[in-house]
């Protein structure tokens, strides 16, 4: 029998690699993301390239009861879940701890943790049950390494990186493997939705480097899913080259 995964923030990103990637390794696909055209454009294309089948799934993390009635009743032959890729997430604005608006704070702590609780507790449950499964977390460089402007983000990602540790040792004993995974930049939509969709700003994020992109994320993720029964990979940090960590970033002027 196939296996299915179901990954979070599947619209564009290092979601919208993974689930390529997971299409290639021949995954059965539940793929979340508000942008529900961008979902159905995705089933379209992986279903005619793949031998494999797409459940689209538009709904809000942040929204339990959406949550709850979304995986709750999923159809047929998408009932059991071998991996979960919580994915979605975002940053929102680059300001000290005295300037930043709580509405920003709200979006990532509602999302990035609590959204990702959401759906862990649903589909960890299927897992326990079937007593099989794995759960990557992607975290960030950030999980690890607090900066300046970043307090609130960077304190969703030690949530996330907490959690994983945490959440690997409630699950040893259902056979459940955990791993989180933690990048440094990657250039996908991530720095427009910080900046509230100012690309230039966005853009410069990346002057002078080559970031990485959603698919080297994704090629960590098959990388730790392809793993043999008895190994876990409890952790990656991947960053660009032109990166040490979250403090250090080696630019090149032109
Ligand atoms: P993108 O903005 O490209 O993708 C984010 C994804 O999350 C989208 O699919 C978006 O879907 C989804 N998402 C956001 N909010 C919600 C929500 N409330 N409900 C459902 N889905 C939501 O960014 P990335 O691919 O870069 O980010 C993916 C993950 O990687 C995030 O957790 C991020 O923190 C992490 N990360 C990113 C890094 C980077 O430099 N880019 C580095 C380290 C970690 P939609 O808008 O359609 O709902
Ligand atoms: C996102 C990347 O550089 O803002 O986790 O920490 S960064």
């Amino acid at each position: 029998m196939g296996k299915t995964a179901l990954i979070t923030g599947a619209t564009s990103g290092i979601g919208e690699a993974t689930a390529r990637l997971l299409a290639e390794e021949g995954y059965d696909l539940i793929l979340t993301g508000r942008r529900s055209q961008r979902l159905r454009a995705l089933k379209k294309e992986l279903e005619k390239g793949f031998r494999i089948e797409v459940l689209p799934l538009s709904f809000d993390v942040r929204d339990r009861q959406q949550c709850e009635a979304e995986l709750g009743s999923l159809p047929e032959g998408f009932r059991e879940i071998d991996l979960l890729v919580n994915n979605a997430g975002l940053a929102a604005g680059l300001e000290h701890i005295d300037k930043g608006d709580p509405n920003d704070w709200d979006a990532m702590v509602d999302t990035n943790v609590k959204g990702l609780l959401y759906i862990t507790r649903i589909v960890s449950g299927m897992m326990v049950r079937q007593g099989r499964g794995h759960i990557v977390n992607i975290g960030s460089t950030a999980g690890t390494q607090p900066y300046e402007n970043g307090a609130v983000y960077c304190a969703t990602k030690h949530a996330v990186h907490a959690l994983s540790q945490a959440m690997r040792a409630d699950l040893l004993r259902s056979g459940i493997k955990v791993t989180e995974i933690r990048p440094g930049m990657v250039e996908t939509e991530f720095s427009v939705v910080r900046f509230h969709g100012d690309r230039e700003r966005a853009g410069d994020v990346y002057r002078g480097i080559v970031p990485l992109t959603g698919e080297d994320v994704a090629e960590a993720v098959v990388w730790a899913v392809s793993q043999p029964a008895h190994v876990n990979v409890d952790e990656i940090v991947i960053t660009a080259s032109q990166q040490a960590g979250a403090y250090y970033t080696y630019r090149k002027e032109e």
